[in-house]
C-alpha cells in the first residue's frame, strides 16, 4: 500500500473512534461537550496518534493493540493546541481553518475545554490498559511516559521558554531545546507508547525516542518556515527560520530528517512507511 493510501486508512480509524468515544453534544453539561467536539473533529492530520499505531504495527503487533492509547495522545494534542491558540498565548483566530475554540465559545470554555481534553486523553491511555493482550506493567509504564513527556521538563516547560522567548536573538541550542520539548516530547510519547504497549525491547524503545526527537524537530522548523513564507512582513514571532533564515533551516531540516532515518536503521526494511513520512516531513506545504 502507497503511503499516502495507510495514512489515510490510519486517519479514519482514529477519526471514527473519536467520533464514536468523545462525549455527545446531547449529554449534559452539553456545552462543553459540544466544544471538545468542535475542537477535534476538525480535519486536523491525526500524526501523532497514527504514530502509535504505525509503531504497534512496526513492532508486529494489531493497531488495535494501542488504539485507546493513539486516541488519548490526539486529545493531548489538541488540548495543547485550544491552550496555544488562547489571547493569552498565540493569540490566533484560527486553527485547522476554522476559527479557534475561544473565538466560537468565549476564553473560559476554551479554557476549560483544553483542560476536559487533557484528562480525558490521560483516561484513554488508561483505558489502553483493558484491551486484551496489553500487560498492567506496560499500561502503567504507557501512563508515566506520557505524564513525564508533558510535565515542566518537557511540553509545559517547552512553552513557557516559548512564551518568553524575547525578541533578541536566542542561541542555537536553546531554540533547539524548546523544540525538543514543546514539540517532540508529544511526539516521543506517540511512539514511545506504542512501543511499551507493544513490548518493543530497551533498544527499539530508544531508536523510537531518537526517531520522535529528530522528526519532531524537522517538524516544528518546517511549520514555522511554512508559517513564515505565509507572513513575511510580521515576524513578531521568534521562531528558527526568523532568527536564522530561510536557507539554513532548510539544510537542518534535511540533516534532522536524515538522522530521524538513521535513528530506525535496526528495523530495517520494516520501517518502509516511517522513512516514507520522513519525507512527507520534509516536503510539505501545509
Ligand atoms: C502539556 C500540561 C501541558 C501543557 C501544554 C499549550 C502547551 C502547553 C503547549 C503547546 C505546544 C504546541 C502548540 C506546539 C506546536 C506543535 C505543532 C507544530 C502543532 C501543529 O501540529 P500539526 O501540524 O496540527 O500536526 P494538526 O492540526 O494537523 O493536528
Amino acid at each position: 500500500m502507497e503511503l499516502a493510501a495507510y495514512l489515510q486508512e490510519k486517519r479514519e480509524i482514529i477519526d471514527q473512534y473519536l467520533t464514536e468515544k468523545l462525549p455527545s453534544e446531547k449529554e449534559a453539561p452539553a456545552l462543553i461537550h459540544r466544544s471538545m467536539r468542535y475542537s477535534v473533529l476538525n480535519g486536523g492530520k491525526r500524526l501523532r496518534p497514527i504514530l502509535t499505531l504505525m509503531t504497534a504495527e512496526l513492532l508486529g503487533k494489531p493497531y488495535e493493540l494501542v488504539l485507546p492509547a493513539a486516541a488519548g495522545i490526539e486529545l493531548i494534542h489538541c488540548f495543547s493546541l485550544v491552550h496555544d491558540d488562547l489571547p493569552c498565548m498565540d493569540n490566533d483566530d484560527y486553527r485547522r481553518g476554522k476559527l479557534t475554540n475561544h473565538k466560537v465559545f468565549g476564553e473560559a470554555v476554551a479554557l476549560l475545554t483544553g483542560d476536559a481534553l487533557l484528562v480525558l486523553g490521560l483516561e484513554y491511555i488508561r483505558q489502553n490498559a483493558e484491551v486484551e493482550g496489553v500487560s498492567k506493567e506496560s499500561a502503567v509504564k504507557a501512563i508515566q511516559k506520557t505524564l513525564e513527556m508533558l510535565g515542566t521538563r518537557k511540553m509545559l516547560g517547552g512553552q513557557i521558554d516559548d512564551i518568553n522567548w524575547q525578541l533578541q536573538k536566542q542561541s542555537e541550542a536553546k531554540i533547539i531545546d524548546i523544540y525538543l520539548k514543546k514539540t517532540s516530547a508529544l511526539i516521543c510519547a506517540a511512539l514511545e507508547i506504542g512501543g511499551l504497549l507493544a513490548q518493543a525491547n530497551v533498544g527499539e524503545l530508544s531508536a523510537l525516542h531518537s526517531f520522535g526527537e529528530k522528526i519532531g524537530l524537522a517538524f516544528q522548523i518546517t511549520d514555522d518556515v511554512l508559517d513564515f513564507e505565509k507572513d513575511k512582513k510580521s515576524p513578531d514571532k521568534p521562531s528558527y527560520p526568523a532568527t536564522f533564515g530561510i536557507k539554513k533551516s532548510l539544510a537542518e531540516i534535511k540533516r534532522y530528517c536524515r538522522e530521524a532515518k538513521e535513528s530506525l536503521s535496526l528495523f530495517e526494511n520494516k520501517a518502509k512507511y516511517f522513512l516514507e513520512l520522513v519525507d512527507y516531513v520534509q516536503y510539505r506545504k501545509e
